[in-house]
């Protein structure tokens, strides 16, 4: 191989590293809005950070939205939610709770803080009309 080829197959090989070190680059704004729908189906739920950018070691708090299937607001929602590292096995350091039914469907959960980076999940239980759902948010940070 010529030297030119292997200077431009380096610059190449260096591009494509580039490229993709950009793109698995932890973006912390990724992370601040959630969205999923429980089990059993029949809610769908939008979680939005309060704290922008999400980072870790940061007491904060983030807005619940649970929506039915036709999109209308659920505003008579029982939550409860948990979370942790499911890589780690091990729970969040605090126990967040859920402070306001600001109304439309809207909740304020508060007392969240991620201690470590890497993957989190929150798991959200609501009793809504004499149906316990479930679901589960993945978020990495
Ligand atoms: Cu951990």
């Amino acid at each position: 191989m010529k030297l030119s080829d292997a200077l431009r197959s380096t610059g190449m090989l260096l591009g494509l590293l580039v490229t993709f070190a950009a793109a698995t680059l932890p973006t912390a704004a990724a992370a601040e809005s959630l969205s999923a729908m429980t089990q059993p189906a029949g809610l769908h739920v939008h979680m939005q950070s309060e704290l922008d950018p999400l980072v870790i070691n940061q007491m904060h708090s983030w807005i619940i939205r649970v929506e039915d299937a036709q999109g209308n607001p659920v505003s008579d929602a029982d939550i409860r939610v948990d979370g942790g590292m499911p890589e780690h096995n091990h729970g969040l350091a605090t126990r967040p709770q859920i402070t306001a039914n600001l109304g439309e469907g809207d909740y304020r959960l508060e007392g969240v803080r991620f201690h470590m980076n890497g993957e989190w999940e929150l798991r959200l239980q609501i009793d809504h009309a004499g149906v316990t759902y479930q679901t589960a948010l993945t978020l990495t940070l």
